[in-house]
């Protein structure tokens, strides 16, 4: 993988027509160094992709990633749903937030928070949102304030970070991570469509070409792909109570015995009456693609870094990829995905 500094120069966009998510002028004084030091290459979306501990991040990520590495103190009871992008992450925050809670919002059909508010919005996303420095300020976020954290219910938080960058205090401390993997070629056929639909009429698209020697590359927004799965794969094998690793796919085959694991593991199983009652399915109905995808809010909706709600939903299939990819393609990245994955036991 190359790690030079790309020679295609991005053109900057006029400030009124950049969007809050792709801002990115201003580093903190507190990270510059830092960044400026780090190789980088044209991004997909942002001007650029640094690569930090192995992992590509755009400039306004990376921030957020330093943030947490510095400042954020995970508590004994927090859950951290960890993914890579465009794996799944709405739908399981979905399911987390519904299952956690599901004694304050028993009723999914009447005043279920998520029947108004976005999964991103119930569960921000660490570096992303609250670790975030906006406009050369970065202020740490309160937590305490934010989540009124108790034994019984715990924070419920989520990041895209890989497990080698994770803070000290989250792989050392008893919380629990949750982790959801996809098949790269549907996670790279998603990314190609979300990061194309979230850049501004004024900038050309990228084509799936150029986007897919990228991917391959390991250069997309925390890729390597194979890499963050494979590092918290063998922490999973290693320490199956701290890491429940969970693909997507297999999820969408059989989402009823998941969801049961994914509480017991959380802590929150599901009693034999809540079972026998419909509290299982009903979870799953609430957060199906069709249901999620078609209310007010995540039709019409944006998250406050600007992104439209809806971009979260697209296909939710599994095997897309077969509609965009080039037997050549196919071949090259199955190649690669194998000699990645080889030994390690972990199969997509
Ligand atoms: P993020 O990492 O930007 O948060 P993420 O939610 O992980 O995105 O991935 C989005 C994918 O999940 C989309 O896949 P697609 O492009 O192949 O269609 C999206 O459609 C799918 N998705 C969103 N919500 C659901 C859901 N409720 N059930 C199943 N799939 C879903």
């Amino acid at each position: 993988m190359s790690a030079i500094i790309s020679k295609d120069e991005p053109s900057p966009l006029p400030s009124h027509l950049i969007p809050c998510y792709l801002q990115e002028n201003d580093i903190v004084p507190e990270f510059k160094n830092m960044v400026l030091s780090l190789p980088r290459e044209k991004g997909w979306l942002a001007s650029y992709l640094h690569l930090y501990q192995g992992f590509w991040h755009s400039t306004r990520q990376i921030q957020g990633v330093l943030s947490i590495q510095k400042h954020f103190k995970s508590l004994d009871n927090d859950i951290l749903l960890v993914t890579t992008p465009k794996s799944g992450t709405t739908w399981l925050k979905a399911i987390i937030f519904s299952l956690v809670n599901r004694s304050v919002f028993p009723d999914t059909k009447h005043n279920h928070p998520l029947l108004t508010t976005n999964p991103h919005t119930l569960v921000p996303i660490l570096e992303l949102s609250l670790y975030m420095p906006s406009k050369s300020k970065h202020v740490i976020p309160d937590l305490s304030s934010i989540f009124k954290a108790s034994v019984d219910s715990p924070r419920f938080l989520s990041t895209h970070l890989p497990y080698v960058s994770l803070p000290d205090s989250v792989k050392n401390s008893p919380c629990k991570l949750v982790y959801l993997c996809r098949n790269p070629k549907d996670v790279f056929v998603s990314l190609w469509h979300f990061t194309n639909r979230l850049k501004p009429e004024s900038c050309a698209q990228n084509t799936i070409e150029e986007s897919f020697e990228k991917f391959c590359e390991g250069v997309s927004s925390y890729g390597p792909v194979w890499d963050h799965s494979l590092g918290y794969w063998k922490v999973s094998s290693e320490r199956p109570e701290k890491v429940l690793f969970l693909n997507y796919d297999d999820m969408r085959k059989e989402p009823f015995s998941h969801v049961k694991k994914l509480a017991e593991f959380l802590g929150f199983p599901f009693s034999t009456e809540e079972e026998n009652n419909g509290d299982v399915t009903r979870i799953l109905e609430l957060c199906t693609f069709d249901n999620l995808s078609n209310l007010e809010v995540n039709r019409t909706g944006k998250l406050s870094s600007g992104e439209e709600n809806k971009a979260f939903f697209r296909r939710g299939e599994v095997g897309d990829w077969v509609n965009y990819l080039t037997p050549e393609m196919t071949k090259k990245i199955d190649s690669i995905v194998e000699q990645k994955l080889h030994g390690s036991g972990l199969k997509f």
